[in-house]
C-alpha cells in the first residue's frame, strides 16, 4: 500500500492546467499500480521487468513531447516533466528507461532523422513494442564524449562501424541503439544501428550498487555493416548527442524532484508514528529542522522546474538553466535521501522502505547525464564566458 499523495507546500498545482493534472495524477495511479508495489524486490533481485516497455508505451510515457503523429504524446514540457516526476517518485531506474527511450532515442530520430525513419522507428519506440538506447559514453571517453574513438568508414552502400559504448542504459535489451560515432574526418554523426547486425553486441555490466532495476550494459561493435540510410541526416557534429542530453537533463530534474518528495514523504510519515523518549520522534526539535530544511529544498526545486518547463515550452530554456536544475535538483534529492534515512534510524537501511533505493540510484543520477562537477562548469563557463574543462 503506497500512501503517497504528493508533496506541494507552495501550491504549485494552481500553476498548472488541469490537463496536467490529470497527467500526473494518472502517471502516479499508474506507478501505485505497477512499481510501487514490485521495484522493492526487482532490485534486490537487479532485475530489469521486460513487461514494463509495453506498460509505459501504454501509458504514454514514451515521448510524450514528440508530436502523436510520429508516436509520441504530443503534451508540452511542463507535461512531460510532471511525467519523469511521478516516474521516479517510484524508481530512478524506472525513470532511466522511459528517459532514454523519449529524450535519447526518440528525440535525435525525430529531430534528426529522415521522415523513413522517423515512420520506421518512432511509433514502434512509442508503443513500447521497441526498445531503444544511447551510446554516447565510451570506455576512455565519459565527460569528454568529443574524444570517442567509435568510428566508421564509408563503403558502396553501407558503413562499417567498429568501436564500444560503455554504461549505456537499455542496452542488453534494445532493440535499436542510436550510436554517436565519427566518420573518416573525424566529424560525429548519429548511426542507428539494430540488433541483429551482425558484429553487435550487448553484454550487460553485472554487480551494481545503484539503479539495479535498469538494464545497463556496452554496445560493442566490430566491423558491424551499417546501412546508409541509417545515418541521421539532420545534424552532425558533438552540439547534435549534446542537443539531445538538453532534453534528457530537463527531465532528470524533474524526476530527482520525484525520488526527494518520496523520501521526504516517508521520514515524516515515520517520524509521527515512531516513538522515543515516551514521544514521536517527530516532536524532537533537530528531526523537524531535517524535515523543515527538507520541505524547503524540495519547495524551491519545484519552482525552478515549473519555470524551467515554461521557458523550455516557449524555446528559451538554455543549455546552462537546464544545467543549474540537474545539478542543483539531483544535489538536493540526493541530500534529502541522506537526511531521511537518518530519521528512520536503521529502519532506514531495509529494503521496507524507499528511501535507500532511491539513495544509491541517485548516485548514478549525479554522474550520469553530466556529473555535478561538469554541470558547474557549464555554469562557469557561461558565468565568465571561459571553458575551464580543458
Ligand atoms: P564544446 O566545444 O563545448 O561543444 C562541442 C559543440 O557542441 C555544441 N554544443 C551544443 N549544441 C547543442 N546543444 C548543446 N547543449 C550544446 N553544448 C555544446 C558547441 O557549440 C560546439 O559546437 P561547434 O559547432 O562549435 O563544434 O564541447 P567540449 O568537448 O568542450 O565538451 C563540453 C562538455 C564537457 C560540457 C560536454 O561535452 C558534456 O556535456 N560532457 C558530459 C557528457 C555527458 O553528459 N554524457 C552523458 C551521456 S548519456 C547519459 O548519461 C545517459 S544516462 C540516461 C539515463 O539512464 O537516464
Ligand atoms: P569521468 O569523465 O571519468 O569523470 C570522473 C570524475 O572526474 C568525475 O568526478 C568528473 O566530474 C571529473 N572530471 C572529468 N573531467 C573533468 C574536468 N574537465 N574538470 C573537473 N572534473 C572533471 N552514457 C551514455 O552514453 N548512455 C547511457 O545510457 C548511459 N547510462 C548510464 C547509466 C548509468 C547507471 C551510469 C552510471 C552511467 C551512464 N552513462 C551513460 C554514462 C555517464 O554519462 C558517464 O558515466 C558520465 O558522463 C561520466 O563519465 P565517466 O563515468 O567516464 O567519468
Amino acid at each position: 500500500n503506497d500512501p503517497f499523495d504528493g508533496v506541494d507546500f507552495y501550491q504549485i498545482d494552481d500553476l498548472l492546467l488541469p490537463d496536467h493534472l490529470l497527467v500526473r495524477d494518472s502517471v502516479r495511479k499508474f506507478v501505485k499500480e505497477n512499481i510501487s508495489p514490485f521495484i522493492e524486490d526487482w532490485c534486490q533481485e537487479a532485475v530489469f521487468p521486460k513487461e514494463m516497455i509495453k506498460k509505459f508505451g501504454d501509458l504514454g510515457a514514451f515521448g510524450p513531447q514528440i508530436p502523436a503523429e510520429y508516436g509520441g504524446g504530443g503534451m508540452d514540457q511542463i507535461a512531460y516533466g510532471l511525467i519523469m516526476q511521478e516516474i521516479e517518485r517510484g524508481d530512478s531506474g524506472m525513470r532511466s528507461t522511459v528517459s532514454v527511450q523519449g529524450s535519447l532515442v526518440m528525440y535525435p530520430i525525430f529531430s534528426f532523422g529522415s521522415e523513413a525513419q522517423k515512420k520506421k522507428y518512432l511509433p514502434k519506440l512509442g508503443s513500447g513494442e521497441w526498445l531503444g538506447c544511447f551510446g554516447l559514453t565510451e570506455p576512455n571517453h565519459g565527460s569528454d564524449p568529443g574524444g570517442m574513438e567509435t568510428h566508421f568508414t564509408e563503403e558502396e552502400d553501407h558503413y562499417i562501424l567498429n568501436g564500444a559504448k560503455m554504461w549505456i542504459s537499455n542496452a542488453p535489451l534494445a532493440d535499436v541503439a542510436v550510436v554517436w560515432a565519427k566518420n573518416s574526418e573525424g566529424r560525429v554523426h548519429g548511426l542507428i544501428v539494430e540488433r541483429g547486425m551482425e558484429g553487435f553486441s550487448t553484454p550487460e555490466t553485472h554487480h551494481k550498487w545503484s539503479l539495479r532495476a535498469s538494464s545497463t550494459g556496452e554496445l560493442v561493435f566490430d566491423q558491424v555493416k551499417v546501412p546508409k540510410e541509417n545515418l541521421l541526416p539532420g545534424k552532425s557534429g558533438l552540439g547534435a548527442p549534446l542537443k539531445c542530453l538538453d532534453s534528457a537533463r530537463y527531465g532528470i530534474a524533474w524526476g530527482a524532484v520525484g525520488a526527494a518528495m518520496d523520501c521526504y514523504d516517508v521520514a515524516r510519515r515515520y517520524a509521527l508514528e515512531r516513538h522515543q523518549f515516551g514521544k514521536p520522534i517527530a516532536s524532537f526539535q533537530l528531526v523537524q529542522k531535517k524535515l523543515a530544511e527538507m520541505l524547503t529544498e524540495i519547495t524551491k526545486a519545484q519552482l525552478l522546474n515549473w519555470r524551467l518547463g515554461n521557458l523550455k515550452e516557449a524555446g528559451k530554456a538554455s543549455t546552462a538553466q537546464i544545467s543549474l536544475a540537474k545539478r542543483n535538483n539531483v544535489a538536493m534529492a540526493l541530500s534529502v535521501a541522506r537526511e531521511a534515512r537518518q530519521i528512520l534510524g536503521a529502519m532506514g537501511i531495509i529494503g521496507d522502505f524507499s528511501i535507500m533505493r532511491h539513495m544509491m540510484n541517485l548516485e548514478s543520477v549525479i554522474t550520469y547525464e553530466g556529473t555535478h562537477d561538469i554541470h558547474l562548469l557549464i555554469l562557469g563557463q557561461e558565468i565568465t564566458g571561459i571553458p575551464a574543462f580543458k
